[in-house]
């Protein structure tokens, strides 16, 4: 299959991450992809693209256009006011409190956010439009009639929402691939989220709508990140109402357990109606895994990837997360290899 990246990842680094009282190295870092690169290669699956020019209009599919001016000139404003440090949120408008679009850039950067973690740099924007260049590049060989494509986006995008960023995530990647599939001709498109935190990003942005069908398997909110999001009972709403389902599951997980949610989540995709699909593709369910609680080995991964390409649908993988630097290229790869496998 294709696999679409680019060096502009690195542009983004923030300098560190509010983990647990302290700022440390984040765990989002540039050599994840370098590992998942070394993982490709070794596997022979070196039909590189590179990614077309993103017209930004796009972004507007599937974002507020207020965030997406806010996310495009933040880092000016905040060096014109200033401040030299990364982007760090530290004030965010809880129930009932997002009344106003602050003025203030520290303002802005709260309201269009929800978790601190994630800090936005000189580089943030230019890098998260280039990931989500590759989403939309993997998109259209599917469309044009590849069966698969592997969509190689760093910064991640499943926790961007329509108009927040958070969760080392800026641009819905995920979203623009499923747009993009809609945009070229298929009618129902599913988004099958496999990383180990909630897609909260992407419920968020197709939540009222019909015409994509969205399905997480993720650590139980009430113990893991994202916390607000992604119970069992968020089954979409208006025109949506149905079309999306979540599959929180206890920390500790095994692979037994996972894959029994994951083969409920294809019955229904299939019984949606799906012509195309998306997966964000996290393999941060790893057992070694240093932020989540799941416990799939390196071969599950294989099996992963074969019941999904059973499916038989044209599929962009989209890179969300995975945080065991050392196993993230062979655990992500057995995913595509396993797709390969069993698709015909
Ligand atoms: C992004 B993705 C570390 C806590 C980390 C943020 C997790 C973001 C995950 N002390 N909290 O879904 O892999
Ligand atoms: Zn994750």
């Amino acid at each position: 299959m294709k696999v679409v990246r680019s060096d502009d990842h690195r542009l983004h680094f923030p300098h560190g991450e509010l983990s647990d009282g302290e700022l440390v190295r984040p765990y989002e870092c540039p050599e994840r992809w370098d590992h998942v690169v070394a993982a490709l290669n070794a596997a022979g699956m070196t039909d590189v693209v590179e990614p077309e020019h993103l017209e930004l209009d796009l972004l507007l599919r599937v974002h507020d256009p207020a965030y997406v001016a806010f996310l495009r000139t933040a880092w000016t404003e905040w060096e014109e006011s200033g401040r030299h440090g990364d982007m760090i949120p530290t004030c965010f408008p809880t129930r009932r409190m997002a009344q106003h679009e602050p003025l203030e850039i520290d303002g802005r950067l709260g309201y269009f956010s929800f978790a601190a973690e994630t800090a936005i740099t000189d580089g943030t924007w230019k890098a998260s439009i280039a990931s989500a260049a590759i989403a939309k590049t993997a998109q259209k060989h599917v469309s044009a009639g590849e069966s698969a494509a592997f969509a190689l986006c760093r910064p991640p995008g499943h926790h961007a929402g329509l108009d927040y960023f958070g969760g080392y995530c800026f641009i819905n990647n995920a979203a623009i691939a499923a747009q993009g599939l809609l945009d070229d001709g298929a009618k129902r498109v599913a988004v099958l989220d496999i990383d180990f935190h909630h897609g909260n990003g992407t419920q968020d942005i197709f939540y009222n709508r019909s015409d994509v069908f969205f399905a997480s398997i993720h650590g139980d909110p009430l113990s893991e990140f994202p916390y607000f999001s992604g119970f069992k009972e968020e089954t979409g709403a208006g025109a949506g109402d149905g079309a999306t389902r979540n599959y929180p599951l206890l920390p500790g997980t095994t692979f037994q357990e996972w894959v029994a949610a994951l083969d409920q989540a294809l019955r229904e995709i299939d019984e949606y109606g799906a012509e195309a699909l998306v997966v964000s593709l996290g393999v941060d369910t790893f057992a070694d895994d240093p932020i989540s609680s799941f416990r799939l080995a390196t071969e599950d991964f294989l099996m992963v990837g074969r019941r999904i390409g059973r499916a038989g649908l044209p599929t962009v993988y989209c890179m969300e997360g995975g945080y065991a630097v050392e196993e993230i290229g062979t655990n992500t790869v057995n995913v595509l290899i396993g797709h390969e496998d069993a698709s015909p």
